[in-house]
């Protein structure tokens, strides 16, 4: 069963004026094009197609907010690879992730979703920059930990873990496997439920 039967998508932004009211508390999912964000979204909040996943890379490109239960959020950022994108769409998405993370009152945590076989981008160390300037509490879900040999993984975790010191906690996941499904949901409770 669903550990969130209420939930269900709000709506998708592309400017900060088409937010859902700044109220409640919500934690927001950030990874790079591709990294399984909505993978992941849809096993904790275990729906099977809750947040549309793609094959194709990038195909979210907007802010899109869900909500888990009475004023309780999660909320998928666009997750852009830096290179691929024109100038002009870069700078609008940074501008509306900047902007998200500097005004949005109810935020309460990040949780980066980064690809196990590539570790830490330039992508999430930006994600992180963002959420640290306003003092937010990151958890870095390590995904697909199924395509890796488990000695590979626990490699590859602590790697991660060196290079996070303390600015975020770190473990591995996995969609297809169901793998860190509950550590996962822990913390994103943990963070809707902590005080600003
Ligand atoms: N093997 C494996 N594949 C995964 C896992 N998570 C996601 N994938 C696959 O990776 C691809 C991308 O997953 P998505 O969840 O759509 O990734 P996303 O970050 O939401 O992608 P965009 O929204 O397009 O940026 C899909 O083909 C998924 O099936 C996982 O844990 N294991
Ligand atoms: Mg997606």
């Amino acid at each position: 069963m669903s550990q969130y039967p209420e939930a269900r998508f709000i709506k998708s932004a592309n400017a900060l004026d088409q937010f859902p009211a700044d109220t409640g508390s919500e934690v927001a999912v950030a990874g790079r094009s591709n990294a399984g964000k909505s993978s992941a979204i849809n096993v904790i909040v275990n729906r099977r197609q809750f947040a549309r996943t793609s094959k194709t890379p990038g195909r979210t490109r907007l802010v899109n907010f869900f909500s888990l239960r009475d004023s309780r959020r999660l909320v998928d950022l666009p997750g852009y690879g830096f290179a691929r994108v024109a100038e002009s769409m870069r700078r609008h998405w940074g501008e509306l992730l900047s902007g998200y993370f500097q005004s949005r009152q109810s935020l309460r945590g990040l949780l980066l979703i980064v690809d196990i076989r590539r570790k830490l981008t330039d992508y999430d160390r930006q994600m992180m920059a963002f959420a640290e300037d306003v003092d937010l509490p990151i958890h870095v879900l390590l995904t697909k930990a199924d395509k890796l040999k488990r000695g590979q993984a626990a490699k590859a975790l602590l790697e991660v873990k060196k290079e996070l010191g303390s600015r975020a906690t770190a473990q591995q996941f996995s969609a297809l496997k169901r793998e860190g499904e509950q550590q996962a949901r822990q913390v994103l409770e943990a963070f809707l439920e902590s005080r600003p």
